[in-house]
């Protein structure tokens, strides 16, 4: 059909209109060459010139500022200089120094904001902003050996002068050689040096316990890095914590941090499962580039490694010098283990009762310096963070180091009492209340039917439970899409441990055994053990176990929390170290036997209304890398054919009885 193109007056005025404009260019685009050309004719090199507007050096005026920031190079004894930021308050007169030494980067931790006061600049990490403001201190930050603005060699968590590390420096004596410098060349300060520092910053503290220098007057490590095999970073009895290869990668490929990891999936889970073992992500990502990693390739086993760097070990077998208090958060995703392992490696050697502190918060990994009114879904009724900085970390810091500072009213050990939401003073640790108390180790014992309870299994019940557990399926530690580990808006790696475990309880492939409602209030002080009498149809296998506090059906003001599954201590034990930590050995398939590992340090009270349950399972991925459940060399090498699925049995009979041991509180 011939379509006839009718010309409409608003056609007709598009037309003239897009004419009129290809006129206009006419002359530019006839004389453009000419333009060109004489342009091109006048940009031939000439003398004029226009200045820069940017000054040789710009000098910053800071009259209004009320601090002072001086960037310094402090010399080691071996000659390295290291970058080190320290802040005066202007006007400051016999001031204490407070000290951090980091690898994370000096600068950015005073340089949180372009501010002229101080408390602006400070940023979270590390910094109890009211207790270093209010408290007048000066603050001193630098980067370790090998990091950002320091010259050297880096070396993650450097080990002390000896097997592990032949030269004459470490991070003992780099903090000596700074308080050193720090007291002769700060003449606005009174001599006297705290330090403190959360994880690696935590670990820190602790090294400069070993020959400390006599200006160190107090060490607040706070949920220090302090065996990185039994239960802080890197492994927990023997599994890997593979998603700290990241972490790995960009704290070693460069100094200051600028090389990256990539990832090739939204969910962490797809990016572990994609590569299969640990080893092969890692050599995927060009890992072996970097020291650490080798050696944790190395080094997979509890062996004299890691034992010679373990800091509990290390201080255990020095002299007590400086007063020290211990920072732990219950629900601490990284570092759970370190604090209540130095605690009782120091605590003996404390004969006085006025050396070794223990403060434990209900808090995520460094939630102390900041808001501790709630937790994931967890509410706490009060900002127990400032709490403790206001009313524990300051008096604390400012009696040794302030001159006639009044001796500060803080307990031995400062416990949080979750569960009845309350601080609790106490003699020591573990204790269950100031006085008129006791703990028993109790039997709470899985059974038939998956119950719990605190009668032993009788003869006739069933002999035990089963699972298939299947490293083609392992169970995700959170719910999915898994986000990698990772730190402010939009992360919620540090809940993980608060998360809700229902999802986790109604798979089948996770024994969920649960108590009755309890009529009663059920108090635990301590570090739970669990005594596994279990099989596998492999010949290695993990075993995860969850102390878990069960809400109500309905909570009355808090509806969220109705039936809420909330792990109270938790841990994972790779089976192929049950006969021993330092070397691994293939596990009998398909016999009974003891797997015994002790939970991290709860304390507790499981209201009435309540239950109480544990978790059992193999998995708990990709926080841990899966276990083969075949027996290899070494599982970060583990080839696709490694992964069979196994059959897994918990006994719960009277002669193979499985048990929570519980550290329960009785009062007399
Ligand atoms: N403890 C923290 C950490 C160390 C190593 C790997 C991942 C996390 C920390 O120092 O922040």
């Amino acid at each position: 059909m011939t379509s006839y193109y009718r010309v409409t007056p608003m056609k007709l005025f598009t037309k003239i209109i897009s004419r009129v404009r290809i006129l206009c260019w006419l002359p530019t685009l006839l004389a453009g060459p000419v333009f060109l050309g004489f342009s091109v004719a006048q940009t031939a090199p000439s003398s004029a010139s226009l200045a820069s507007e940017t000054p040789a050096k710009v000098e910053a005026v800071t009259d209004s500022f009320d601090y002072v920031k001086r960037d310094v190079m402090i010399p080691m004894r071996d000659g390295v200089k290291l970058h080190t930021v320290i802040v005066i308050p202007k006007g400051a007169k016999n001031a204490p120094i407070l000290l951090t030494r980091t690898p994370y980067n000096a600068s950015a931790q005073l340089n949180h904001a372009q501010s002229s006061h101080l408390g602006s600049i400070l940023n979270g990490y590390d910094n109890a902003v009211e207790v270093i403001v209010e408290g007048g201190y000066i603050r001193a930050v630098q980067d370790v050996r090998g990091k950002y603005g320091s010259e050297g060699d880096y070396v993650m968590t450097r080990p002390l002068h000896g097997p592990l590390n032949p030269t004459a420096v470490d991070h003992s004596t780099d903090t000596y050689d700074t308080i050193d410098w720090l007291t002769k060349n700060i003449p606005e300060s009174n001599g006297r040096v705290g330090i403190l520092g959360i994880s690696y910053d935590g670990f820190l503290p602790l090294m400069a316990l070993v020959n400390p220098h006599p200006a160190l007057k107090v060490a607040v490590p706070m949920n220090p890095m302090v065996d990185g095999w039994r239960g802080d970073d890197w492994f927990h009895n023997g599994a890997f914590r593979e998603q700290n290869m990241p972490y790995i990668y960009e704290q070693e490929a460069t100094r200051d941090n600028s090389a990256l990891w990539w990832t090739s999936h939204l969910d962490d889970y797809d990016v572990f499962m994609e590569a299969g073992s640990a080893g092969e992500l890692g050599r995927r990502h060009g890992l072996e580039q970097v020291g650490f990693w080798r050696k944790l390739l190395e080094h997979p086993s509890y062996d004299a490694w890691w034992q010679q760097q373990a800091m509990d070990k290390i201080l255990a077998a020095q002299p007590l010098k400086v007063p020290v208090m211990l920072v732990d958060s219950l629900w601490d995703q990284e570092d759970i283990y370190g604090a209540p392992a130095l605690y009782k490696a120091m605590k003996p050697k404390d004969t006085d009762n006025d050396k070794v502190f223990l403060v434990m918060g209900p808090w995520h990994h460094g939630q102390e310096i900041g808001d501790g009114s709630t937790l994931g879904a967890l509410k706490f009724n009060s900002d127990t963070g400032l709490y403790f900085r206001e009313n524990i970390l300051r008096p604390f810091l400012d009696q040794y180091l302030k001159d006639g500072a009044a001796k500060a009213d803080v307990a031995p050990v400062t416990a949080f009492e979750t569960g009845t939401n309350t601080w609790r003073r106490l003699p020591s640790w573990p204790a269950g209340c100031s006085s008129g108390c006791t703990i028993h180790a109790t039997r709470l014992y899985l059974g038939a039917g998956l119950k719990l309870g605190f009668d032993a299994p009788k003869s006739g019940d069933t002999a035990f439970d089963e699972y298939v557990s299947d490293p083609a399926k392992p169970v995700p530690f959170r719910s999915r899409p898994i986000q990698p580990v990772g730190y402010g808006e939009g992360f919620t790696w540090a809940e993980w441990l608060v998360d809700d475990q229902r999802e986790a309880s109604g798979r089948p492939d996770v024994l969920a055994f649960a108590s009755d409602v309890l009529k009663a209030p059920v108090k635990i002080s301590g570090q739970p053990a669990a005594n596994l009498i279990a099989s596998t149809s492999g010949t290695d296998s993990d075993w995860v176990v969850k102390v878990i506090d069960v809400y109500p059906d309905e909570v009355a003001g808090q509806p969220a929390m109705g039936g809420y599954q909330l792990m109270v201590s938790a841990d994972i034990f790779r089976g192929r170290y049950r006969e021993s930590l330092e070397t691994a050995k293939a596990i009998a398939p398909d016999q009974a036997l003891l797997y015994r590992f002790v939970l991290p340090t709860a304390n507790h009270v499981f209201l009435p209304g309540h239950r109480i349950m544990v978790q059992v399972q193999s998995s708990w991925f990709p926080l841990y890398d899966r276990n083969p459940q075949t027996f290899v060399p070494n599982i970060f090498w583990a080839k696709p054919g490694d992964y069979k699925k196994a059959v897994q049995r918990v006994f719960h009979s009277p002669d193979q009885a499985s048990f929570i041991e519980l550290p329960l509180v009785a009062t007399r």
